[in-house]
């Protein structure tokens, strides 16, 4: 849409609010915390739409980017009882669950031998057995095999439990973890920052404060992480609110967060199954307030394995300009949570004509967004 378009479109808007708000993009202003409500209240999607579309354009124009990468997931045992999960096996039913031992999770690695992965996603339970030492380990293991591999793992929720158990500080932990090979920190365990929702939902493990505090640490080491939002359950538009003014303010003073990942809510066999889906038009204008919102954060991803390649596709044109990588089926947090995508598998070829089917640029990226290969 050209600059034109966009103005005429805001100008003929009936609301007022809702025009004072779009002008206020289209002049590079920062929306505040009532503006971000409102336009979860009254937004149309094709206004969010064209509003986020407008501003994802001018900062990458039509470049989407992607990554060749795979997961590990260490376990699934885990001593939280988050209710939204359908993942984790409580550690008292073990026998349900899966361990790997560092042998395992580098014969892993070594099965990518040769191929072009450029990153490891590593993310899973809260084993109690499985501490600090043993993913000093497993880090100093991957990079010994390959170091140029990019190792984005753990999140604040395993991170905290593990530096409690070792008796070390967050600065400890996070020096120890990335000197031994830790290069980012993936988005997870966010969910909903305020606590009214989060003692309903996820009550027993790491709070908003020490969730930011894991980010900050890491980002004054100089490493970049990501963000999640956990949307679509019982929160309200002030919660989704509140969550992404805290992340600003972070990224306001460390400039460390690279991608917001909003997550929507799968409710398959969790003790939040009642609980309805958010709809494809819910699930895009999340989207695009984020990218209304999210003005310091570079990139908004859609995570293709949780809410299917086809509405991945969509939200290209709802503000998000990155959708995840290969994946290569290494991941089962989805599909036990009822996503679509049950076998989570995308070649390049695939990848690449899914965003060239919307008119986009495919690129290839590592973690840190360097250019790999552009497919214009
Ligand atoms: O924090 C758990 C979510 C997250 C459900 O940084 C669920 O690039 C929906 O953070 N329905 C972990 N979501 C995954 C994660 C992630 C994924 C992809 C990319 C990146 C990145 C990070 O999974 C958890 C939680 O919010 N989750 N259960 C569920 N039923
Ligand atoms: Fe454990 Fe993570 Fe599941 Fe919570 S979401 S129960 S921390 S695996």
């Amino acid at each position: 849409m050209t600059n034109i378009d966009i103005s005429t479109l805001v100008e003929s808007n009936k609301d007022s609010q809702l025009r004072e708000i779009g002008f206020k993009v289209l002049k590079n202003e920062r929306i505040n915390f009532d503006d971000g409500v409102l336009l979860f209240e009254k937004g149309s999607l094709s206004y969010l739409g064209a509003l986020a579309n407008y501003v994802r354009e001018t900062k990458h124009g039509n470049v989407t980017y992607f990554n060749r990468n795979f997961h590990i997931e260490p376990t699934n045992v885990c001593v939280f009882s988050c209710k939204f999960c359908s993942y984790s096996r409580l550690y008292a039913h073990k026998e349900e669950g899966w361990e790997l031992s560092i042998e395992q999770m580098l014969d892993i690695v070594k099965s990518y031998d040769g191929k072009p992965v450029t990153e490891v996603h590593i993310v899973g339970g809260v084993h109690p057995k499985m501490n600090l030492d043993f993913f000093i380990d497993l880090l100093k293991a991957i990079k010994a095999h390959r170091p140029e591999l990019h190792i984005k793992g753990f999140t604040p929720v395993e991170l905290d439990y593990m530096f409690k158990k070792a008796k070390v500080s967050v600065e400890e932990g996070m020096r120890l973890a990335h000197e031994a090979g830790l290069d980012s920190l993936p988005g997870g365990g966010a969910e909903i920052f305020h606590q009214e929702i989060r003692t309903k939902i996820c009550d027993d493990k790491v709070d908003a404060d020490g969730w930011l505090n894991i980010h900050r640490v890491a980002h004054q080491l100089g490493m970049h992480t990501n963000a999640t939002i956990l949307y679509g359950h019982i929160e309200s538009f002030s919660h989704r609110i509140d969550h992404m003014e805290r992340l600003r303010q972070l990224q306001d003073e460390t400039k460390g967060f690279n991608t917001f990942i909003p997550l929507k809510f799968r409710n398959k066999e969790n003790e939040m199954s009642h609980i309805e889906e958010s709809s494809t038009i819910e699930d895009m204008k999340v989207y695009a307030v984020s990218r209304l919102y999210l003005d310091n954060f570079p990139h908004i991803k859609s995570y293709w394995p949780m809410i299917g390649r086809r509405n991945a596709q969509l939200s290209l044109s709802f503000g998000v300009n990155d959708i995840d990588g290969t994946i290569d089926d290494t991941t089962k947090i989805y599909s036990m949570a009822g996503s679509e995508e049950q076998n989570p598998t995308m070649n390049t070829e695939q990848l690449v004509s899914l965003i060239k089917q919307v008119n986009r640029v495919p690129v290839e990226r590592d973690t840190l967004y360097n250019v790999i290969h552009s497919f214009e």
